[in-house]
C-alpha cells in the first residue's frame, strides 16, 4: 500500500471513530447493532467490500445495510460476494478485526497487512465496484452514506447507491451483474412475472385442479417487501393479492408484524384478525428474504392464535413438487443428473424431517445462518434449503440445469414438445429461474408457493395437513454474556457452561417426544431456547425450565 493509500484511509477514518466500548462480531448475518453505533462499522465494511472486488478481479460486490427482523431503531451490514451468495466466511475474521480496530492506525495497519498477505493490488487498472442497498429504515440513508465514504476511501474504487432494495433483490443483481446479465431492478420484476407466468401456463387444464384462485392476503412487516410486492404485482396476473403493514399507514417495521414474529408467537400480525378466518395468508420479514404462511383457523378465540406454516412446510410442498416433476423424467441414468437433496437446522420440526425422509429424500442438517445451509444445499444437483423461520430457496447446479436445458431442446426436436417429459422439464426449467439462485427471498417464494398450490389445486388448509408439526416453543434469555454459550457444530448440544447440556438432557427425558437446545443468536443480544415435545403445554413447560436453567448458569441481564 502506497503513502497516498495510507493518507486516504487515515483522513477518512477520521471522521468515524469507533464508539466507545463497541464489540462486534460478524455473526449469522454481518454486523448488526443499535443503528446509532454503526457509522464507523458500516464504514469499514465498505473498505473491505472494495478490498474483496480487487481481491477478485473487480468483479462486483454487493453491500446490504439492513437489520432485517430486527427492531426498527436497529441496523445491519451484510456484503454479497460475486456470486451473489454471502461473504465467504474465510473473510470474516478481518471484518471482526478492522470493526473492532480502537484507532484510525490500528485500522490501517491491519488493512495494510491483509492486503499484503492477501496480494491484493490497489491502483491497477481496475478499480474495484460496490453496489450499495438500504431497506426502509430511517437510518440508512446516513449508513448507505458512511459505506460509500468506505469504498471511495481505497482508491480507483466506485461505489454505486442502487437505492432502497429487499436484500434479495441485491443479492439476484449481483449475481446477474458479474455473469453478465441485465441486472436492474425492473430486470429482476421481469424475471419474477416471466416465470411466474411460464409456470402457471404449465398448469395441467384437466385433473384434481378446478381450482378457484382465491385473494392472497399480505403481511408486508411494514418494510420494503411489502412496497415491492405491491410493484410486482402490476405485472402479474392468475394472483389476487391484498397487501397489508406496507408501512405506508403509519405501523412500525417489524413491531407486532411481519415473518419473524407470526413464527415465534404464532399468532396473526396487526392488521389481521378474526375477519380473515380461513384465508390464505403470507408474512414476509423486515428485509423480504424470510416467508412464512398461515390461517386463522374457523375455531379461533379472541387471542388470533394461527395455523402457521413455516419453511419447514414450504420446504416441503417445494420439494413435492420439484420431486413429482423428476419422476416424470427419465435421465436414463439412474437420477445421476438430478440428485435431490433438503437442508434443514436444528429447529426444523421433528415431523418436517420425518415427512422429507418418508418422500424417500437425502435430509442433512447445517448450522443456523444461510451461509451454512446454503453451502450443503450446493452439493446436490437440486439442493433445497429451508430454516424453520422461512428463509431458503431452491439451488440447481450448473451441470442439472444444462441438463435440463439440452433436454427441453432435444425432446422439441424431436417433436415431443407437448408430452409430459417436456412440460416437467419446462416446469423444472422455470423454477430454477424463478426462484432466486443467490438466496432466499420472500417474493419468489410466493410466486412459487401460489403457482404450487394452483397445480396441484389445493387450499392452504390441505397443504397443511402434508404433516402435522410437533408442538414447540421458543423463547429468548437475555444474559450478560451469550459468548458464553458453545455449541457443537449442528448446535444440538452445548459444549459450554460446563454442566448445562446434562441438566438440559434430564429436563428433555421428563417430556414425552422432548428434544430441546440452546445457542447464542447470532444477530441479537439473546440466548436462543427451542423446545419440543407430543403437546404445546409440554412444549411450553420444556422451554421455560430450559430458560430457567440459562438464567441460572449465565445469570439474567
Ligand atoms: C438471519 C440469518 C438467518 C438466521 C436468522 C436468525 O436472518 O440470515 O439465517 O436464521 O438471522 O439468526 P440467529 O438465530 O443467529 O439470530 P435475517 O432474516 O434476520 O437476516
Amino acid at each position: 500500500m502506497d503513502e497516498i493509500q495510507i493518507a486516504s484511509l487515515l483522513k477518512s477514518s477520521e471522521l468515524f471513530p469507533i464508539p466507545q466500548g463497541l464489540k462486534l462480531s460478524y455473526g449469522t448475518a454481518g454486523f448488526r447493532g443499535d443503528a446509532k453505533l454503526l457509522e464507523s462499522t458500516v464504514y469499514r465494511v465498505g473498505i473491505l467490500s472494495a478490498l474483496r472486488s480487487l481481491k477478485l478481479g473487480s468483479s462486483t460486490i454487493g453491500l446490504m445495510i439492513t437489520a432485517s427482523h430486527n427492531k426498527v431503531s436497529d441496523n445491519g451490514i451484510k456484503v454479497s460476494d460475486p456470486s451473489g451468495g454471502m461473504l465467504s466466511q474465510e473473510w470474516e475474521p478481518f471484518a471482526d478485526q478492522i470493526a473492532n480496530a480502537a484507532s484510525p492506525q490500528e485500522l490501517v495497519s491491519l488493512i495494510r497487512a491483509f492486503v499484503e498477505k492477501e496480494e491484493i493490488k490497489i491502483g491497477g487498472d481496475k478499480g474495484a465496484e460496490v453496489w450499495l442497498g438500504r431497506d426502509t429504515r430511517p437510518s440508512g440513508e446516513s449508513l448507505l452514506r458512511a459505506a460509500e465514504i468506505g469504498v471511495d476511501s481505497v482508491l480507483g474504487s466506485v461505489a454505486v447507491d442502487i437505492g432502497i432494495l429487499t436484500t434479495p433483490q441485491l443479492h439476484w443483481m449481483v449475481r446477474a451483474k458479474n455473469k453478465g446479465l441485465k441486472a436492474t431492478e425492473k430486470d429482476y420484476f421481469e424475471n419474477l412475472s416471466t416465470s411466474f407466468r411460464c409456470l402457471v401456463n404449465l398448469i395441467p387444464i384437466s385433473g384434481n385442479n378446478k381450482f378457484e384462485i382465491s385473494k392472497l392476503l399480505v403481511d408486508g412487516a411494514n418494510g420494503v417487501g411489502g412496497q415491492k410486492i405491491e410493484e410486482l404485482r402490476a405485472s402479474l396476473s392468475n394472483l389476487d393479492l391484498e397487501i397489508r403493514n406496507t408501512g405506508r399507514d403509519g405501523g412500525v417495521l417489524n413491531e407486532g408484524v411481519g415473518a419473524d414474529f407470526v413464527q415465534k408467537e404464532k399468532v396473526v400480525p396487526l392488521g389481521f384478525g378474526l375477519k380473515d378466518v380461513g384465508m390464505r395468508c403470507a408474512s414476509l420479514d423486515g428485509d423480504a428474504d424470510r416467508l412464512v404462511y398461515f390461517y386463522v383457523p374457523s375455531d379461533s378465540t379472541s387471542d388470533v392464535k394461527v395455523e402457521l406454516l413455516d419453511g419447514d412446510k414450504i420446504l416441503s410442498l417445494f420439494a413435492l413438487f420439484i420431486k413429482e416433476q423428476l419422476n416424470v423424467l427419465d435421465d436414463g441414468n439412474e437420477g445421476k443428473q438430478s440428485r435431490l437433496g433438503v437442508v434443514q437446522t436444528a429447529y426444523a420440526n421433528g415431523a418436517s424431517t420425518d415427512y422429507l425422509k418418508q418422500l424417500g429424500l437425502d435430509v442433512v442438517f447445517a448450522k443456523t445462518g444461510v451461509k451454512h445451509l446454503h453451502e450443503k444445499a450446493a452439493e446436490f444437483d437440486i439442493g433445497i434449503y429451508f430454516e424453520a423461520n422461512g428463509h431458503g430457496t431452491i439451488l440447481f447446479s450448473e451441470s442439472c440445469l444444462s441438463w435440463l436445458v439440452t433436454k427441453q431442446k432435444d425432446l422439441t426436436a424431436i417433436g415431443q414438445g407437448g408430452s409430459e417429459e417436456h412440460k416437467a422439464v419446462s416446469r423444472l426449467v422455470a423454477v430454477s429461474n424463478l426462484i432466486n439462485q443467490a438466496v432466499g427471498d420472500a417474493l419468489s417464494g410466493v410466486l412459487l408457493v401460489e403457482v404450487i398450490l394452483q397445480h396441484i389445486g389445493w387450499s392452504i388448509q390441505k397443504w397443511n395437513e402434508l404433516y402435522k408439526d410437533l408442538p414447540s416453543r421458543q423463547i429468548k434469555v437475555e444474559v450478560p454474556d451469550r459468548t458464553a454459550v458453545v455449541t457443537t457444530s449442528q448446535e444440538t448440544e452445548a459444549l459450554r457452561p460446563l454442566g448445562i447440556q446434562d441438566a438440559i438432557n434430564s429436563e428433555i427425558k421428563k417430556y414425552s417426544r422432548g428434544r430441546a437446545f440452546i445457542r447464542p443468536s447470532g444477530t441479537e443480544d439473546v440466548v436462543r431456547v427451542y423446545a419440543e415435545a407430543s403437546t404445546q403445554e409440554a412444549a411450553d413447560s420444556l422451554a421455560n425450565s430450559v430458560a430457567q436453567l440459562v438464567k441460572s448458569f449465565l445469570g439474567s441481564s
